[in-house]
């Protein structure tokens, strides 16, 4: 059987499919990797990661025979795309099962902001409540405008888990897409005249710090920041101290700059809702991922196509 380098984790559905038509060796169970690189790399012709641990170039070197990366989630920002069409090396990634998974988790933040829901929970389970009455009034999610950089699978699909808000709903992206929705040009501009501003582009360089100082203090102090796409879309430390300062308002995050680590700072804010990246995360979901992933890795082997290859790979 052809051998399969798994990175990172994989359901027992997963790894079941995946060891019937492959010999699988997970990473985690590999304790010298150079050594095992050297003596088994050139074996290796399929890789199964995810969107954290992509594929690292001590990897990528040491698979000189790699033929396919099936990359368990949308983004795919961890492995060098460039490295793997130069080597003729296919990526596969899970478009379109998550987004509306994603969606909700924007819309839960968004609430969890706007409604207060971790310091109600608290007002209760502290006996606040019973010692100083009712908890202090909070905002309405209703007829906000909400600006989303980035309008690809997933925006449209948070724009449309808005609906029963009724919000105006504005857009910015590199290029102008044929949505319902009122297209901005310019992202400090959208922030200005939004309520929440949610991020759901992909990470990397090209988007790395586009929600900056400049267009934090846009959003401003009544303002809420939503990040569901990769913490580096997000100068966080100036989110931090425009946090504090009252220069912005709310943020609601599931994504941070270096995962899993969240600097104490943030963590000690009353005015943010953490999530530790889970946003496509319910068994529904991963499992439609699994299946995706799983499915693109044995169509390959049987006749080398795949179903979801990233675009640079098309
Ligand atoms: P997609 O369909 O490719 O959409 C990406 C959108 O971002 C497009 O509208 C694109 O429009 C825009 N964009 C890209 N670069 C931009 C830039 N420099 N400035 C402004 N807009 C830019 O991707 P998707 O399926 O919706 O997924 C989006 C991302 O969500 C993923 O890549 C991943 O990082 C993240 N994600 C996070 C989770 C989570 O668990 N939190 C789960 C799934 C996905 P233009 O090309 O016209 O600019
Ligand atoms: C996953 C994600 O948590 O799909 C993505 O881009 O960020 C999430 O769905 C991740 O990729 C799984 O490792």
């Amino acid at each position: 059987m052809p051998d399969l380098l798994l990175i990172g984790g994989a359901t027992d559905e997963m790894l079941g499919r995946m060891s019937a038509e492959f010999t699988v060796h997970a990473l985690s169970e590999i304790g010298d990797l150079d050594a095992w690189l050297s003596a088994n790399g050139a074996s290796v012709t399929h890789v199964a990661t995810n969107g954290h641990d992509g594929v690292s170039p001590q990897i990528m070197a040491g698979l000189p025979n790699l033929k396919m990366v099936s990359c368990y989630g949308v983004g795919y920002d961890a492995i060098d795309t460039a490295e793997c069409v130069r080597r003729g090396i296919v990526v596969t990634h899970t478009p379109n099962v998550l987004n509306e998974e994603v969606a909700s988790t924007a819309v839960l933040l968004t609430l969890a902001c706007y409604r207060e829901l971790l310091r109600d929970d608290a007002w209760v389970r502290s006996g606040e409540w019973e010692a100083k009455g009712n908890a202090p009034l909070t905002r309405s999610v209703d007829n906000r405008t909400i600006g989303i950089l980035g309008m690809g699978r997933i925006g449209q699909a948070i724009a449309e888990k808005f609906a029963p808000w009724s919000p105006t709903i504005l857009y910015h992206t590199r290029s102008e897409k044929d949505v319902p929705y009122q297209y901005v040009d310019n992202l400090r501009d959208m922030a200005e005249r939004s309520d929440i501003l949610i991020c759901i582009t992909p990470g990397g360089d090209a988007t790395r710090h586009l929600v900056n100082a400049d267009v934090i203090a846009a959003l401003g102090p009544n303002g809420t920041l939503i990040n569901v796409s990769r913490g580096s879309v997000v100068d966080e430390t100036a989110m931090i101290s425009a946090l504090q300062n009252g220069g912005l308002g709310w943020a609601g995050l599931d994504v941070f700059e270096a995962e899993p680590h969240v600097p104490e700072a943030l963590r000690a804010l009353k005015n943010v809702v953490l999530l530790p990246h889970v946003g496509s995360g319910t068994v529904e979901t991963r499992a439609a991922m699994g299946a995706l992933t799983v499915d693109n890795l044995l169509q390959h082997l049987s006749d080398g196509s795949v179903i979801s290859p990233v675009p640079e790979c098309q």
